[in-house]
């Protein structure tokens, strides 16, 4: 079995597809791609949104991070990625995007979600999480 993520090191996207990967046991290997590298006609062939991340698996790719997400939630043994009651996946859905923008956005503090560049966290990420009992 050949895995491949082809991501930039420090994308928040691309560390969602790597937790991903980790959560599941998956041994992969990572594929640096640093710009202009995400504009190339050879990765615009993978991902027509020359971005990243991509996920390659036996030949097959995927790109979208939800999508890569739930490919490796369908395809590998171990934890589910994703809830199965279908009010709880609601909820995870917006809660994984809020994080990624909020994320994007201060890099410097991944761990500690903000809002509008200052160090407050933003409100309605604190109302998701309590909402989503985390
Ligand atoms: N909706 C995409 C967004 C991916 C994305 O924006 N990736 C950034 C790196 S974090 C990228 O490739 N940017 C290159 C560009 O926009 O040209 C996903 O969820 O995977």
């Amino acid at each position: 079995m050949s895995v491949k993520l082809y991501g930039t090191a420090g994308s928040p996207n691309v560390r969602g597809a790597m937790l991903g990967l980790a959560e599941k046991g998956v041994e992969y290997e990572f594929v640096s791609l640093m710009p202009p590298a995400w504009k190339t006609p050879e990765h615009l062939a993978r991902n027509p949104f020359g971005k990243v991340p991509v996920l390659e698996h036996d030949g097959f790719e995927v790109f979208e991070t939800q999508a890569i997400l739930r490919y490796l939630d369908q395809t590998f043994p171990g934890p589910a990625l994703q809830p199965t009651n279908a009010r709880e996946g609601a909820w995870a859905h917006p809660g994984a995007a809020l994080g990624s923008s909020e994320w994007s956005r201060q890099p410097s503090s991944a761990s500690r979600p903000t809002w509008n560049g200052s160090t407050r966290p933003c409100p309605w990420h604190v109302a998701a999480l309590r909402r989503l009992s985390l």
